[in-house]
């Protein structure tokens, strides 16, 4: 079984998605996701001008052998880019040899390892009642975990919690066409607001669910230390993001003086970005997703890795990672030994037309479908109809007008 042709399709019914489409000789179609938000197009450059050429020819059932080809041969190698790219195509492998043997991918992984993934919606508001009320339903549609963020009094914008046409979250809508949407930042006001918001979530819900909390790598490490303290009480799932994600070493001043548990790398893309953390103990939950992490075989090794130190999966799940990209983390969740949750934040209704996910979600519990391969379709005709849009994600100053980390 050879790859006859590799293709890219951009397209964005809702927002961008780049998807990598392999076809055998034998007929055989895989879908992988490449969507880096607010870069796609680079994406699909590396793809289209760099690793398409290489795929035509190769043997579609060597996807270990093609991924140490596609790292191995990089000199320059690494970075999300990258790393969505060789992701791409390693999902689109497995896809393919899924499809081949009449087997969805989890059976190629080892197979079933648990009933249901255990999944966590965003919960929102414009004040802290607002959020409170947005748990509440999502916790009355049986959502067992819930991720809560709130404005900031005194701040113009908060992260995640804008008010867009596909609802109320920055991520969902990046300015179109324009310059990046500037939003405001103030540490001090973010760190007096938080513990108020989390004590009047379990002050009017209880504590029969788990909580998380995303910082979005804006503070510093012992800011980070402080607020995971001053959260111990109200026994949060998980704090996410606390600092800038490049610097490993922050974590250990964090986890000197907090035993709220940490996740981390969402925009990590190797093991190595993890090597210290994970070795050290310094996190509990590794945040890299399928499509920003080299694929289905990165990402298992990389929690192969965190299951010797306790660390669980905690995979990135918005709705700028495809249904293709959340397929494959739910068939990786499906197998492994140290699945700790997934995000899902939902897509927007036009993403429906283009892909068609075979996964389903019942009161907050996912499970895969055997449908071969990811179980994902892709009308092509209809992802026609929706021509990529450039989009930026917004940028962060502080009150006095210097940069600081979105
Ligand atoms: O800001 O996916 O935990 N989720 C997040 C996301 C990210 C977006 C960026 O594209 O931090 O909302
Ligand atoms: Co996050």
């Amino acid at each position: 079984m050879k790859i006859a042709s590799a293709d890219v399709i951009v397209c964005s019914p809702g927002r961008n998605f780049v998807t990598l489409k392999l076809t055998t000789d034998d007929g055989i179609v895989g879908y992988g996701d490449a969507t880096v938000n607010g870069r796609e197009l680079a994406v699909v450059g590396y793809l289209r001008e760099h690793l398409c050429p290489l795929l035509v020819g190769r043997d579609a059932t060597r996807i270990n052998d093609t991924w140490q080809y596609l790292y191995r041969g990089a000199y320059w190698r690494r970075g999300p880019i990258t790393m969505a790219s060789i992701s791409a195509v390693d999902q689109a492998l497995w896809d393919v040899n899924g499809k081949a043997l009449g087997v969805p991918v989890y059976r190629l992984l080892g197979g079933q390892a648990r009933d249901y993934l255990l999944t966590y919606p965003h919960c929102v508001g414009q004040t802290v009642e607002a959020t409170v009320e947005a748990a509440a339903a999502k916790l009355d549609e049986g959502y067992q975990a819930i991720r809560v963020q709130a404005a900031v009094p005194g701040l113009a914008t908060t992260y995640g919690v804008h008010v867009s046409k596909h609802g109320e979250d920055a991520a969902y809508e990046p300015a179109a066409g324009s310059l990046p949407e500037e939003e405001e930042w103030d540490t001090g006001r973010y760190l007096d607001f938080v513990p108020k918001l989390i004590k009047a979530v379990r002050d009017e819900l209880g504590y029969g669910f788990a909580l998380l909390h995303d910082s979005h790598h804006r503070l510093t490490p012992i800011e980070a230390g402080g607020l995971g303290k001053a959260l111990e009480p109200y026994r949060m799932f998980w704090l996410e993001d606390t600092t800038p994600a490049e610097d490993q070493t922050a974590f250990r001043t964090i986890r000197a003086h907090t035993t709220t548990p940490l996740a981390v790398g969402e925009v990590f893309n190797t093991v190595w970005d993890f090597q210290t953390l994970i070795t050290e103990r310094l996190i509990d939950y590794v945040r890299m997703p399928v499509t920003h992490g080299g694929g289905i075989s990165h990402l298992m090794r990389v929690l192969a890795l965190a299951d010797v130190y306790g660390v669980r999966s905690g995979a990135h799940g918005p709705s700028d990672i495809s249904p293709v990209g959340m397929a494959a983390n739910a068939h990786v969740g499906w197998v492994i030994p140290n699945f700790g949750i997934q995000e899902f934040m939902g897509y927007p209704e036009l993403t429906g037309e283009v892909f068609k996910p075979s996964y389903e979600l019942t009161n907050g519990l996912l499970r895969v479908s055997d449908a071969p391969g990811l179980g994902v379709e892709v009308d092509e005709e209809a992802a026609a109809r929706y021509p990529y849009v450039a989009r930026y994600l917004p940028v962060n100053r502080r009150q006095d007008g210097s940069m600081h980390d979105w």
